[in-house]
């Protein structure tokens, strides 16, 4: 971990733009009285924003329905308001109506969530592919066209400034980022190297368990740059809650010149499997 960390130093010299100089900023970081999704930055997370709202209008008129059907039989059927109760136990059209009405609701959002999961699972041709292995505690990538790899650390606290982050982004900062051009199809396969964990960017609308002995993969075509955060979104044991991800997309000029230092600097450089003993 030690030496990862020095390598690092010497690729935050080497790093594209200063963090806050992004077109999208930072994204991903808590801001105050912050209760919705993190903005998207891709199409992928807009469908799931969409979705969100669907869903949620559908809820609310059904709560309101059934809460109006509920205080309507308190007040009409209470036992002042109707002392000699009705004695009949079936009726047909009802409960015709209160198996189907349901199925069509079901149906209705099938057709609208159906549609976005496929749009996730069915993997697009890649632009770029970058393999993610989750380690106990800290994500290792590897640029499978390029053939370099490097891995990625939380930053503690008092590192933060050096590498152009802010105090309150401590948690999520990490010393090498994942960087990826804009408007381009980035593929990662996702895998673990210990225990399960979970790569994920909240603004990508992407989660995906990383298993070990299992490739998966995720896609995503960022449309903003900038940097965004996300975490580790399976337990996988005590600094789980240390081990953040961090994406930087910048546009194609930036990447490629990117792409150059970080193949000079890791090609070359062993796969790290540090498998935890325990
Ligand atoms: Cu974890």
């Amino acid at each position: 971990m030690k030496n990862a960390f020095s390598l690092s130093g010497l690729f935050a010299a080497l790093s594209v733009l200063p963090a806050a100089a992004q077109e999208g900023g930072l994204v991903g970081k808590p801001v105050p009285g912050g209760t919705g999704f993190q903005p998207a930055a891709t199409e992928l997370a807009r469908d799931i924003h969409s979705l969100d709202w669907l869903l949620l209008v559908i809820i609310t008129v059904i709560c309101v329905f059934v809460t109006a059907l509920l205080i309507w039989c308190i007040v009409r059927y209470n036992r002042r308001a109707n002392p000699t109760s009705a004695t009949f136990t079936h009726h047909t059209p009802i409960e015709i109506a209160w198996t189907v009405v349901p199925i069509v609701i079901l149906v209705f959002i099938g057709a609208f969530s159906l549609p976005v999961l496929f749009k996730q699972q069915e993997i697009p041709e890649a632009d770029i592919t970058i393999k993610v292995t989750g380690y106990q505690w800290y994500w290792g990538y590897e640029y499978v066209d390029h053939e370099f790899n490097f891995d990625s650390f939380m930053l503690a606290r008092e590192d933060l400034s050096e590498y152009g982050y802010n105090d309150d982004e401590y948690l999520l900062a990490t010393d090498t980022r994942v960087v990826v051009p804009v408007n381009k199809i980035v593929v990662m396969q996702v895998t673990g190297a210990d225990v399960i964990h979970s790569w994920t960017i909240p603004s990508f609308g992407v989660k995906q368990d990383a298993v070990p002995g299992r490739l998966a993969e995720l896609w995503f075509k960022a449309e903003k740059t900038g940097i965004f955060f996300g975490q580790c979104s399976e337990l996988c044991g005590k600094d789980h809650a240390y081990m953040p991800i961090t994406v930087e997309v910048v546009t194609q000029e930036e990447y490629d010149s990117w792409l150059q230092g970080a193949i000079e600097q890791y090609a070359g450089k062993p796969l790290t499997y540090q498998v935890a003993a325990n």
